[in-house]
């Protein structure tokens, strides 16, 4: 018997339960989605939380439905079943559900709340790989799949869990695949359907979970939707957003409105053969999809279907809060200019010249996120959580709603870019300390953080902050409360690649169309070959071209040398990845301060482990007195240090006078 005792007040057993309507499109046949979840607390148990989501109600008016539980819940036993009422506020139409709650989760299971137990994405490092440039198996100069598999044992080594991989699907490769014409094909420069198998059966030898990228917003204009689309398939037609043209006072045909591409120009193609424009908010060959067809939503859950069916362990998702445009039907079926960003730091063809009032951030992308959460979690049943991490660079509060709404979940890890957007090489402690308080005050308190320093669609972290800075970097993504991110090439402190104009091949530098400028768009030399040793294109391939240059400099900075050496990035960040493991890095509370205009400074501790990471952004000498922190006294011993800190494992300080050198990263432990 386990007695169930009230929470927040409401009701008594269970809380009211929360109840959400969520009806995505107008159809003849309207699908009510309802998310419960109940809150129930035994007195010698942690809370339990009893989730019952998406019943699907079809053929009901489109209003709210409230659920109240109406039985007696003082005695609740096993495999006690709770009547749940669910009735139509207006209509007063009752249906009455009988639903088993299965209450195993209370026999046995005692825990302190803060040692509740962690899933396994809440623990691990997620790497990210960019196929193309990771490790090339057949010499022609790209990366592929069997290229990856090969290198498994190193990721493994680093102490990751985790690989999440850019796009890896057919593609026509305008935009390096994340212009997919084939969402349920590998791309054939990548390889085949069987080498992703065979990938995914080494990482699962390995203990390795692999993370898929998903690119819903656009399809390749090569893709069979499209092709159909243009030859007249109704079905496919509706795939995509059409808009007629304006003819202007001499004639000319002009876009339907000012709306701008990311990579410059109008985010409008004309076909002749519609007779209409097509929107891409991307490049011209990544046409949008339209998520108000309801058949565009089934299609991307089946892809997610598909993927989540071969072993994968999730998603990120790319470019999500773009998803949706505003309904032009609130602006009388015409889709609105947008308004001037006021920016003057850009001219007038770029993306950033318009403020994104219509074509971002709109309401209903929060909620496909939520549904999709629900495709993961179909396949939960077999014990294993699909993690979800979208791509979104937004205000915070827009960032953390991808999280859920009350108790509608969401993705897991809406990716924190703080110390991507934030922060650089010259920010103070000050500037640091509040970056990373920023995803921490925001996010919902019973989330998990995540960091992220960089990716394939930014500088690499070394270039961004110095490569000095590398170690104390990596000390932050993987020390901080919360999930840690690693883009390939942070662990030896990868820095971009110089990538000349003729060399350049990303559509975000071409359509720059400026061979001086160009550099400050071009992503491509955050995306040159990865470095593993001195031969021949740093081992990354044997071809005699690569399809980006190798970064100079590779002959020192690769992995081979890291591994050969006593003391380097690569080290550090093993040592960091073990660490993180310890319970302080795990439950263990944190609290941080900016020291002086130079050091920043957090602990982390559970009950008696008190850890002290302390990270001076600039070349200055400084002594800090970490008795600042309540119950921190006496000396500690230095755990690992930055490269070229000239301490050595094991030193003991004074706590109250700690000497911090230039660029210094050091990890301390009470002692
Ligand atoms: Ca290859
Ligand atoms: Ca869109």
């Amino acid at each position: 018997m386990h007695r169930i005792t009230p929470i927040s007040g409401v009701g008594r057993g269970v809380t009211r339960p929360h109840y959400a309507s969520y009806v995505p499109y107008t159809s003849d046949d309207i699908t009510t989605y309802f998310f419960f979840k109940f809150q129930v607390s035994c007195v010698s148990h942690p809370p339990i939380q009893i989730v019952i989501k998406t019943l699907k109600i079809s053929h009901l008016d489109n209003t709210l439905y409230n659920v109240v539980y109406i039985n007696d819940t003082d005695n609740v036993d096993n495999h006690s079943v709770l009547n749940i009422e669910v009735f139509n506020n207006s209509k007063n139409m009752k249906a009455v559900f009988l639903l088993p709650l299965f209450l195993l989760a209370c026999s046995g299971f005692i825990a302190k709340n803060n040692d509740r137990e962690l899933d396994w994405w809440e623990t691990t490092i997620f790497y990210q790989i960019y196929p193309r440039s990771f490790a090339d198996s057949d010499g022609d100069g790209i990366g592929d799949l069997n290229g990856i598999t090969s290198k498994l044992e190193y990721i493994k080594d680093l102490g990751v869990g985790a690989i999440w991989l850019s796009p890896m699907f057919q593609s026509p490769m305008y935009d390096f695949g994340y212009d997919i014409s084939d969402f349920y094909a590998v791309h054939d420069e990548y390889g085949t359907m069987e080498d992703f198998d065979a990938l995914i059966a080494r990482a699962d030898e390995l203990g390795i979970k692999v993370v898929l990228d998903l690119v819903p917003n656009h399809t390749s204009n090569e893709s069979v939707w499209f092709q159909e689309a243009l030859n007249g398939n109704e079905k496919y037609y509706n795939y995509f957003v059409w808009e007629d043209g304006i003819i202007d006072e001499d004639g000319n045909r002009r876009p339907p409105n000012n709306w701008l591409s990311h990579f410059r120009g109008s985010a409008w193609e004309y076909r002749e053969e519609i007779g209409k424009y097509y929107l891409h908010q991307f490049v011209v060959g990544q046409p949008d999809l339209n998520y108000r067809n309801p058949e565009v939503v089934e299609e991307m859950n089946n892809i997610i279907r598909f993927w989540l069916g071969k072993g994968v362990a999730g998603f990120r998702v790319d470019a999500v809060n773009c998803l949706f445009e505003v309904d032009k039907e609130l602006f009388g079926g015409v889709y609105p200019d947008e308004p001037p960003s006021g920016r003057i730091d850009v001219d007038p063809g770029s993306h950033d010249s318009l403020s994104h009032i219509y074509t971002k951030d709109q309401n209903e992308t929060y909620y496909m996120v939520y549904q999709w959460r629900d495709v993961f979690d179909e396949f939960k049943s077999d014990g294993f959580t699909r993690v979800m991490m979208t791509e979104v660079y937004a205000s915070i509060q827009d960032v953390v709603r991808y999280f859920g709404e009350g108790h509608i979940e969401g993705a897991q890890m809406p990716f924190n870019f703080d110390l991507i957007t934030d922060v650089d090489a010259s920010s103070s402690a000050a500037d640091i300390k509040r970056a990373v308080d920023k995803f921490l005050t925001y996010k919902p308190v019973d989330k998990d953080a995540n960091w992220v320093v960089g990716n394939h669609d930014n500088s690499r972290m070394a270039t961004r902050y110095g490569s000095a800075l590398v170690d104390g970097i990596n000390m932050l993504v993987l020390l901080l409360p919360g999930v840690a991110v690693t883009y390939m090439g942070e662990e030896i402190g990868l820095v971009d690649g110089y990538v000349s104009w003729e060399d350049t091949v990303d559509p975000a530098g071409c359509n720059t169309n400026d061979p001086i400028n160009y550099v400050q768009s071009s992503r491509d030399p955050e995306r040159t070959p990865f470095q593993w040793n001195a031969e021949k294109n740093a081992g990354f391939s044997t071809a005699d071209k690569t399809w980006l240059p190798v970064a100079d400099g590779y002959e020192t900075l690769n992995v081979e040398v890291q591994m050969a050496v006593e003391r380097s990035h690569l080290k550090v960040y093993q040592f960091l990845a073990k660490l993180r493991q310890e319970k302080a890095f795990r439950y263990g509370r944190y609290e941080s301060v900016a020291m002086n205009q130079d050091v920043f400074v957090f602990r982390r501790w559970y009950n008696n482990d008190t850890y002290i990471v302390v990270l001076n952004m600039r070349d200055n000498e400084h002594v800090v007195d970490l008795t600042y922190f309540e119950n921190v006294s006496g000396e500690a011993a230095v755990l690992v240090r930055s490269i070229q800190s000239l301490k050595n494992d094991g030193d003991v300080f004074d706590v109250s006078a700690l000497p911090v050198a230039g660029f210094e990263g050091l990890v301390l432990k009470l002692v």
